[in-house]
């Protein structure tokens, strides 16, 4: 690449070049960079097209895309103030109290976070959520915030998009400077599924703001105050953020029989989280358990008890609750969770156009455009399509969620655990040991991660055959599961009311369990001499990248060398990144801003002897051959 680069170079053809030639131009390896990247973007290219993508488990030969149609927008048009703004002017004390007082009800789109996490199991990609955001956060300036991060959108993004989650919030910022941001913290456990020590926390939570976050909702799985508490304090002392507290919401306030998770309970935790800090409340139904009469005592209560704006995020899994948002609206609740209409409903959340619809002429109605809105969900009905294989086959919203008190991002994704572990057949049975196994763990907040100790527990007596009696019957001495394990060793803290202790005795088989919050064991990270260490094996690598490895370690490294063989895969669109190409289908790759790569599929030769396959490509016109194992 680089001696062809010196070769072609318009100098060096006129033939005056010197020795310092070289040294005087230094765009001949900058194109010798682009000319890598090429390169190994044609390798994904032809690795997906030969192998397919180890993802998608069943594609459809025959399945045609619509092109996504971005709504118009005036790119040299300046951003109209939006609430970020109104941040910035106000300062998070007096923007807080505002909000509080506001007459119209606000909207935090989900779109970018929970909807397609609920939805699509995570899978959206950076590229089809930043081709619309800039006009969206043109055209949408009303909205409260944009869920754009956190939750398992961290992960996903590096173990399955091979992604960089900072990279996606880092252009986020820059295409919605007028909206502010905000993501899902899972408090101890940052945006992992177990603790990390506390000065990890703090440095997330500083990196975070610094990349773009405006809003930290901060919860955790056993509404355990004392574990959410740093978390809200690293906001306030190492940010100019705002540290969302979140109550999760389980059982149901008004069924008389519920002795344990009452209205008192609720106000109760809401007083100690305004203690703790928190400039605003959010009521986290993360099952769609709080029915429409349950919302309105719940946000007249929380308004007397503290003197914060209250936040209201639900999932539509039962397909009832924009009747919940109506009581909550009439009840004062400040901002509801929405969803673009073609990502909302059943466990998504509600839909974000019909519920401005419904509100127009309603005296608390925010003005919307809703026609623009309807443009952008017809962006993202085109885009999912993209992600088909990524769907649950719910086809209509369940009254069974308020038994089995799934949360909605679980809910999607059961059916696929349950075929993956040969339980395909199985899925009723899973869903009623999930309610059997909250029973036995004294009925549990259930939200990540304690909603999968809890589905591990399901799948295990599914798979196993076992009733409530097998698993309190000591005799059978039960290979419990990891996790279950960890759980009644206080990996997650300790639930409300305590453990059961006869299972607890019966799960840690005499070991002891821990007393304290979950990392209070833990040492605190020496970032010099740790992050030194990573850098000799990530010589690429940033300071960000080191809080992803720390998070995830076997997820990042794969992460790092999937970029080095493949670099950057962002830039290839959807269908080329899950399907790969057809013979004679040609796409425009964005490689970096003015250096788009036009490759076109010619064809694919058939294995040789040694099972090798050569696929021809052109780019920008000119052959090229790449050669592939084929693993089939
Ligand atoms: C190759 O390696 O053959 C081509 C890769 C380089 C892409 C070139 S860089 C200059 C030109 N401008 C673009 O946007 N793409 C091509
Ligand atoms: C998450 O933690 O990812 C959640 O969405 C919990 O509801
Ligand atoms: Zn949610």
């Amino acid at each position: 690449g680089f001696l062809e680069n010196v070769i072609n170079h318009d100098i060096f053809r006129r033939g005056n070049c010197t020795v310092s030639f070289i040294e005087q131009h230094p765009e001949l390896f900058k194109l010798s960079q682009i000319r890598d990247r090429a390169t190994k973007t044609l390798m994904y290219l032809a690795d997906v097209t030969v192998n397919g993508h180890p993802d998608i488990k069943i594609a459809d030969p025959n399945k045609k895309f619509r092109t996504p149609k971005v709504p118009n927008f005036d790119p040299v048009q300046p951003y109209p103030a939006g609430m970020k703004d109104k941040l910035t002017q106000m300062g998070r004390e007096d923007f807080a109290q505002w909000l509080r007082q506001e007459k119209p009800v606000y909207m935090t789109d989900t779109t970018y976070r929970d909807a397609h996490q609920s939805l699509l199991a995570t899978r959206v990609r950076t590229k089809d959520i930043l081709a619309a955001a800039e006009g969206y956060a043109k055209a949408n300036p009303q909205l409260f915030s944009m869920e754009v991060w956190g939750g398992a959108t961290f992960d996903v993004s590096m173990r399955f998009l091979h992604e960089c989650p900072w990279r996606r919030l880092q252009q986020l910022r820059q295409a919605m400077p007028n909206m502010l941001l905000q993501m899902l913290f899972r408090g101890s456990n940052a945006v992992g599924y177990s603790a990390y020590p506390e000065n990890l926390i703090a440095k997330f939570i500083e990196k975070a703001a610094e990349t773009g976050i405006d809003i930290f909702r901060i919860f955790d799985s056993l509404n355990w105050v004392e574990a959410m508490a740093p978390s809200i304090r690293f906001v306030r002392e190492h940010t100019n953020a705002l540290a969302q507290a979140a109550i999760s919401y389980t059982g149901d306030i008004s069924n008389p029989d519920n002795k344990k998770y009452t209205l008192q309970y609720y106000v109760d935790l809401a007083k100690r989280l305004e203690d703790a800090g928190a400039h605003m409340l959010a009521i986290k139904d993360m099952a769609g358990l709080l029915k429409p009469q349950a919302a309105s005592t719940l946000v007249h209560a929380l308004k007397d008890a503290v003197k914060l704006p209250i936040v209201l995020h639900t999932h539509d899994t039962a397909s009832v609750q924009a009747a919940t948002y109506l009581k909550a609206i009439e009840a004062g609740v400040n901002v509801v969770d929405c969803a673009i209409a073609s990502l909302s409903g059943l466990t998504s959340q509600p839909n974000l156009n019909a519920m401005t619809a419904i509100l127009q002429g309603h005296e608390r109605y925010q003005p919307m455009d809703l026609h623009s809105l309807n443009q952008y969900s017809n962006y993202w009905e085109d885009v999912r399509e993209f992600y088909y294989p990524f769907e649950s086959d719910m086809k209509a919203g369940t009254a069974q969620i308020y038994e089995n008190e799934i949360p909605g991002g679980q809910y999607s994704n059961l059916r696929q655990q349950a075929d993956s572990l040969g339980l395909g057949d199985k899925l009723e049975t899973i869903k009623q040991n999930y309610a059997v196994v909250n029973h036995l763990f004294g009925d549990i907040v259930k939200v990540t991660p304690s909603s999968k100790v809890v589905g591990d527990m399901a799948l295990f007596m599914t798979s196993n055959n076992l009733s409530a009696e097998d698993v309190l019957d000591e005799s059978r001495n039960l290979a419990f599961p990891a996790s279950v394990q960890g759980f009644f060793k206080g990996d997650l803290g300790v639930p409300f009311g305590g453990f059961p202790e006869q299972l607890q005795k019966i799960v840690l088989k005499g070991q002891e369990p821990l007393k304290g919050k979950p990392n209070e064991h833990l040492p605190p990270v020496d970032f010099d001499k740790d992050f030194a260490t990573f850098q000799l094996k990530y010589p690429q690598a940033e300071f960000n990248d080191y809080l992803s490895y720390h998070m995830f370690p076997k997820v990042f490294d794969e992460y790092y060398h999937h970029a080095q063989s493949f670099g950057n895969v962002e830039a290839i669109p959807t269908p080329a990144f899950f399907y790969g190409l057809k013979p004679g289908e040609e796409i425009l790759i964005p490689l970096s801003k003015g250096k788009t790569i036009i490759v076109k599929l010619v064809f694919v030769m058939p294995p040789d002897p040694t099972g090798i396959r050569t696929v021809v490509f052109e780019l920008n016109g000119y052959g090229r051959r790449v050669q592939i194992r084929d693993r089939s």
